[in-house]
């Protein structure tokens, strides 16, 4: 009896907290239209400029993957044939598997060439700004963004958008890839004619990388009627394959089975996968930007997983990724638990407690999800 009224006033309180958070979600979301407008316009109102020659930088997420790289230097390559100045500027360094892309090796490192940096940005007319948005995932390079007065231009699929730091732009979640919409802005600009092998592979790369070649569900009939037209091009894809997924040293290989064997625990009440790799590992692999890119795709291979969650001691940080299957919302699950976001089935996120803090957390945490993961 007593379970039962205090079930029942428990469920009162919460249909009154729900009513006060919905409340409150009217209220800010209202100002916040309000305070913004106008907000970006479409990036269609870009391509009459587009064949009077400016200076251009390019910049995208720190860490870049291959569609934060295949993205930038897709657009780099495709714009140079205008005559404008194109400066490709990337927050952080970079995995060696994307040294192959047409355009790489003009990359800025702003970590690395900071004045280079600066010095192409104060000059740009345009800033565009791709696979991201919000300056907060340009880490450093963040402030700087958000003092440049040129015209910034955003091009990202991801959850969002910080839209009233852009002043011409597309965002759009449904997408599977930056690249894809690399491909559909050089389209619609009218200029498919410049689409030149180099284009092609730097496009290619992202789509393959950010679709799981091509099997996650945000591959739409439009993506393999890109690849198709790329194939029309002369795009010869596997080199491209080659490039991104034959080309590592033995140690990450190693690396792999020592995590797969000994830093995986698998929740079979919560359907959920865990790998939480300490620093150790990465010192003793030797293990550097761009070995641990896939890896917490591996677990997902395991029939009945739902969740898969890894987590490795950075320097600075506890940075956490998720992937997921059929109805469990990864970006919902990282903006509440774990300073992040990203995609419905692939997400990021970042803790500055202590490795088994952290994952202490997450197996409490998942309890919690423990309906949403049946
Ligand atoms: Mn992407």
């Amino acid at each position: 009896m007593s379970t039962i009224i205090s079930l029942r006033t428990k469920w009162t309180t919460n249909i009154t907290a729900l009513k006060i958070i919905i409340g409150l979600w009217f209220h800010l979301t209202n100002h916040k239209l309000l305070s913004s407008l106008p907000l970006m316009r479409t990036i269609n109102d870009i391509f009459p400029l587009l064949d009077k020659p400016v200076n251009i930088a390019i910049t995208t997420h720190q860490k870049p993957d291959a569609d934060a790289m295949g993205s930038s230097l897709g657009l780099y390559n495709f714009l140079i044939q205008f005559d404008h100045d194109v400066t490709v500027i990337s927050p952080t360094n970079w995995a060696i598997w994307v040294n192959w892309m047409p355009g790489a090796k003009k990359v800025i490192d702003y970590e690395l060439q900071k004045q280079k940096a600066e010095a192409a940005l104060d000059n740009a007319n345009w800033l565009f700004c791709l696979d991201f948005n919000n300056f907060d995932r340009a880490k450093k390079l963040a402030p700087k963004l958000a003092a440049l007065k040129c015209l910034k231009i955003l091009i990202d699929h991801h959850e969002a958008p910080d839209e009233q730091n852009f002043d011409y732009g597309v965002s759009d979640t449904t997408r599977s890839s930056t690249c894809e919409m690399i491909y559909d802005f050089i389209l619609a600009s009218g200029y498919k004619d410049k689409i030149t092998t180099d284009v092609a592979e730097c496009i290619y790369a992202g789509v393959v990388a950010d679709t799981g070649s091509f099997r996650f569900p945000s591959v739409s009939a439009n993506v393999h009627r890109i690849v198709a037209d790329l194939k029309d091009k002369g795009l010869l894809h596997t080199p491209v394959h080659e490039a991104l997924y034959d080309n590592f040293l033995e140690n990450r290989l190693r690396f792999i089975g020592n995590v797969l064997l000994n830093r995986m625990e698998i929740f079979y009440e919560y359907n959920t996968a865990l790998i939480a790799i300490p620093k150790s590992d990465l010192i003793k692999y030797n293990i550097k930007t761009g070995d641990t890119e896939g890896l917490v795709n591996y677990p997902m291979s395991i029939q009945g997983i739902k969740l898969v969650a890894l987590v490795i001691d950075r320097d600075e940080e506890r940075k956490w990724s998720f992937r997921s299957k059929g109805d469990f919302d990864c970006n919902a699950f990282a903006r509440k638990y774990f300073e992040g976001g990203g995609h419905f089935y692939a997400a990021g996120g970042r803790s500055s407690d202590s490795l088994p803090e952290t994952v202490k957390r997450f197996k409490q945490v998942i309890k919690e999800n423990e309906s949403q993961l049946q």
